[in-house]
Formats: C-alpha cells, sequence, structure tokens
C-alpha cells in the first residue's frame, strides 16, 4: 500500500525547530539531533518548510536557487545527509516547491529575464494575497506582478523555460531521495495571459485555472518514474470541493491538504458535515482524504479552539481576542483523537503535539510580511511560528542559542518536551499513543448514533472514535476505552473530550 495513504506527516518549520549551532535560528544540525524525537513521536514523514536559499521576505518562499540550502541552515551535503537519517529511522521527507514566483534575488529576476514573468505597463485591477496592489513599478517606470511580496515576482507558466526548470528541480530532489513534494500556492501559478481586470462573475484571471492540470500531469509522470513513486501534495486553497477534486487524479496530484478543519467551528454538526463532505470529495477520485488542525499559516489550533468564535479566517487573525487556554487545550485534545482517527493521512504542524498556543508577538518583533504589508493592522503568522521549547525553565527553553530568532513566552516551561515527557495527561503523551494506536486503523467510518451533540464511528476490526461536544457528560459503547483526551467521569465521556474504544460486543451500526 502507498505509504502516504494513512500518513502521519510532522510539518517542520526550519527556522523554528532547533538550533544547532546557537545563533538562535533552527537548522539542519537542529534537526538531526531531534530526528529520534521525531521517531518516538510516531509519524511517518516530515515535511519540511523551504529550506533554500532565500532573500527572508515571507519565510523562505521566496526561493533564490532551489539546487542548495540556505547556509543559515546548513549546506546541500547536510540536507542530503538528514534525509537518509531520517530514513533509516522510518521518516520519509518531503521537500517544498513555491511554483508561483521566486525570490526578486533570483538569477533570472537579477539578470532581467523578463519574458520569465509578468511585466507591463500599467497596473490591473487585481489584489495581493497580503492585500494592497500585487504590482510594484522599477526605476524605468515598467511594472512587475507578484501575487504575494515585493520580493516574491509571479513567474509566467506560458514559458517553457518555466516548466523545464521545474521539472529538472523534482528530479534534483527526488533523486536526492525526497519521498515527495508539497507543492506550495498550487492554484496560482498559471494566469491569463492577458492579465485581464478581475470581474466578479467571469472566469477568475489567476486562480483555479485549467492549464495547471497539464502541469501537474507533467510532474506526476516525473513522480511515477522512481521506483518508490514520489508523492506529490498540493496546497490548493479551494472551498469548493469538486474542484478541489480535480487535482487529485491518478495521473495528477496523489493527494492535497484539507484545510476545512481550520474554517469549521466547534460544532458536531458542522464536523460532521465537513467529514462527510470531505469523504465524499474523495470517495470518488483514488486519493486519501487529509486531516489538517494548524500549519504555519493560521492561529494555532488551542488558541483557536478557546475563543468564542473558534472558527479560523484569514481576513482576521484577531490578535488580542481573548481565548481561554484551558478549554481550547481541551478541545484541541479532542480534536487530535477526531483527526487522527478518520480514514486518510493527517498532518502534525511542529509545536501542536506540545499544545503550544498563539503567542502573541510583540509588534516590533514581527518579521512576517502580512503585519506590514496590511499596514499593521493583521499581526501575521509569527505568533505560531515561534521557536519550540525543548527544556527548561527559562528562554531559550533549550532551543539554542540566544537571542532567538522570534521571541519566545516567559511562561512556557511547562510545555517544554521535557517537561511533558512521561506525563500521562501531557499533551505530547496523548500525540505520542495517538499516533502508535492509529497505526493499526483501517477501513472506511461509520457512523453510530449517539445523540446530539456526539460524533461517533467505527472503523474496521473494532474501533470506535466517540467526541463529545455537547454540555453534558455522554455514556460510552461498553467496551475497553484505549484512549481518552480527558478523564472519564463516573464512567462518562465530559463535554469537549473524545475516546477511543475497543466496542464489545461490537458496535451495531447505523
Ligand atoms: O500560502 C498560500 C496562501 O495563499 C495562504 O496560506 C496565505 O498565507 C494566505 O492566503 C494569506 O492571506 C503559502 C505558504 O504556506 C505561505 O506561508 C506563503 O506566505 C505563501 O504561500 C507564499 O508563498
Ligand atoms: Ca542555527
Amino acid at each position: 500500500m502507498s505509504w502516504w495513504l494513512n500518513a502521519a506527516i510532522y510539518q517542520i518549520y526550519p527556522r523554528s525547530f532547533a538550533d544547532g549551532n546557537g545563533d538562535g535560528i533552527g537548522d539542519l544540525a537542529g534537526v538531526r539531533s531531534r530526528l529520534p524525537y521525531l521517531a518516538e513521536l510516531g509519524v511517518d514523514a516530515l515535511w519540511f518548510n523551504p529550506w533554500y536559499p532565500s532573500s527572508g521576505a515571507d519565510g523562505g518562499y521566496d526561493v533564490i536557487d532551489y539546487r542548495d540550502i540556505d547556509p543559515v541552515y546548513g549546506t546541500l551535503a547536510e540536507a542530503e545527509k538528514l534525509i537518509a537519517e531520517a530514513r533509516t529511522l522510518g521518516l520519509r521527507t518531503i521537500v517544498d516547491i513555491v511554483p508561483n514566483h521566486v525570490s526578486h534575488l533570483h538569477p533570472w529576476f537579477v539578470n532581467g529575464e523578463r519574458e520569465l514573468f509578468w511585466f507591463r505597463d500599467r497596473p490591473n485591477n487585481w489584489v495581493s494575497e497580503f492585500g494592497g496592489s500585487p504590482w510594484t513599478q522599477l526605476p524605468d517606470g515598467s511594472w512587475y506582478l507578484h501575487l504575494f511580496t515585493p520580493e516574491q515576482p509571479d513567474l509566467n507558466w506560458s514559458h517553457p523555460l518555466v516548466r523545464a526548470e521545474h521539472e529538472d528541480i523534482l528530479r534534483f530532489w527526488f533523486d536526492r531521495g525526497a519521498a515527495g513534494v508539497r507543492i506550495d500556492s498550487a492554484v496560482l501559478p498559471v494566469k491569463d495571459p492577458a492579465l485581464p481586470d478581475f470581474s466578479e462573475g467571469e472566469r477568475h484571471p489567476f486562480v483555479d485555472r485549467d492549464e495547471l492540470h497539464d502541469i501537474y500531469r507533467s510532474w506526476r509522470r516525473i513522480a511515477d518514474s522512481y521506483e518508490e513513486p514520489r508523492a506529490l501534495i498540493g496546497e490548493l486553497w479551494l472551498p469548493d470541493p469538486a474542484r478541489f477534486a480535480r487535482y487529485l487524479r491518478s495521473d495528477e496530484l496523489h493527494t492535497a491538504f484539507n484545510f476545512d478543519f481550520l474554517a469549521c467551528p466547534w460544532d458536531a454538526s458542522r464536523l460532521r458535515t465537513s467529514i462527510e463532505t470531505t469523504l465524499a470529495a474523495h470517495a470518488p477520485v483514488d486519493a486519501p482524504a487529509t486531516w489538517v488542525l494548524s500549519n504555519h499559516d493560521v492561529t494555532r489550533v488551542v488558541t483557536r479552539y478557546g475563543r468564542a468564535d473558534t472558527s479560523f479566517s484569514f481576513s482576521s487573525k484577531r490578535a488580542g481576542t481573548s481565548s481561554d487556554l484551558t478549554l481550547g487545550t481541551r478541545r484541541a485534545r479532542a480534536a487530535a483523537l477526531l483527526a487522527m482517527a478518520l480514514p486518510g493521512a493527517v498532518y502534525v504542524y511542529q509545536g501542536e503535539e506540545l499544545g503550544l498556543p498563539e503567542y502573541e508577538v510583540p509588534l516590533d518583533a514581527i518579521r512576517d510580511p502580512m503585519h506590514a504589508r496590511s499596514g499593521g493592522v493583521d499581526p501575521g503568522r509569527d505568533g505560531c511560528r515561534v521557536p519550540l521549547p525543548w527544556s527548561g525553565g527559562t528562554a531559550p527553553y533549550g532551543f539554542g542559542g540566544t537571542p532567538t530568532w522570534l521571541p519566545q513566552p516567559a511562561d512556557w516551561s511547562a510545555l517544554t518536551v521535557e517537561a511533558q515527557d512521561g506525563d500521562p495527561g501531557s499533551m505530547l503523551t496523548l500525540y505520542r499513543s495517538a499516533l502508535r494506536l492509529r497505526r493499526g486503523l483501517a477501513g472506511s467510518l461509520r457512523w453510530l448514533d449517539a445523540g446530539e451533540g456526539v460524533l461517533a464511528f467505527a472503523r474496521d476490526g473494532g474501533f470506535a472514535c466517540v467526541v463529545n461536544l455537547s454540555p453534558a457528560a455522554v455514556p460510552l459503547p461498553e467496551g475497553a476505552v484505549l484512549l481518552a483526551s480527558s478523564p472519564l467521569v463516573d464512567g462518562l465521556l465530559p463535554t469537549d473530550a473524545a475516546a477511543w474504544i475497543r466496542p464489545r460486543p461490537p458496535v451495531t451500526v447505523c
């Protein structure tokens, strides 16, 4: 069976994972020293956010050279070593490719190869993904397109060189042992070459263009040419499940992130609808469903679930919106058991397994360009990108040198790996146990009748998951409790908790 179908994939944000050389910035030496931690956690693969030389304008998503490693992280030889070492521990490596744009310091842009980008005499009415106009004027009066920051000029995918170059980059990393690639902003790279003004109701000039499919088919041929076929994982921000599913084909992408849980409020019927819609979208397309509770772009899950409005929205990160972290943590534990019990693959963003909350990074320390681009209104995404706490009672919590590239909060001593290791009630212990147990899960999902506000489903081989979102404690089907996100009270599953059980006798499926 293909490994990615049921994989647990751990996302590493290299800048903030572990610092091996003491300069306050995460690096490959840091990751290598923590590989045993990742193997013990029980994940199957590591996805690295971009680790290539970069202008540093957007957390590495402004790549200068795909065939090297940013010197701040290490060397190419070290990356190859890391990939091999991880593999011996059973961990596959996924690299990140950003086809929509490159850095303004990429040789193509520096050398003025304008036909590889989008240059025009005047801007159109498009809006940048980070707000404002996506056009910047050069001293000679011409304008170039960048859907993100000015340091990220958009590539012209109508040009054969752009296609050939990316195919070569894929081979470069697949040849070095990468088991797959995460395709950044995968619905954006192709533009209508006329660059017409955007107008409501008309075909979108740069989102989800039909021409993308041919590009991903050529990538699939490359991925399939390896003895162990490499996996193509799309970052497809497409709310319409039918449009989303068009990319998941046996000759196109293997799988894509399902971001539905990020937008879904903590509500049983909404979650059930989200799960059903996701499974229905994947059923005909021979692709595993995926489940995502957090990543480097969104509010940390314990903070999100501790708010009155539990759904995440890009339009406002709502810094300062109060969050009850005790409640948020309870729910995040239950949500983790839910996500890990569902059929398909699950993503774990570094620090999620520690229950880290969003940190309100002091304004003068924020590095995310989203903050400046929004005129300082949006706090940006740094609050979920803070260096991980490994040990000790004060910053940098065993991360490495100081000062760390983003400051860490003063009150994280109870959240370190060291503090949580071996504690039966910790988030880390819950993740370790769940990741181990989920390896035994098989089969599709069958809903069980569990009453108002309760999600319950069975999978093959005598396994059921019950999540209680109702205001009262509820009884569990008879059987052995394998794992619970909060202690049972008088044998009942409390509010905002989940349990995995081995039902006895086998549950009746409704
Ligand atoms: O993000 C793509 C993307 O469009 C969103 O996740 C983005 O953060 C949001 O739309 C902002 O409104 C990817 C990366 O995950 C993100 O970190 C990069 O900044 C972005 O691409 C540009 O490469
Ligand atoms: Ca370092």
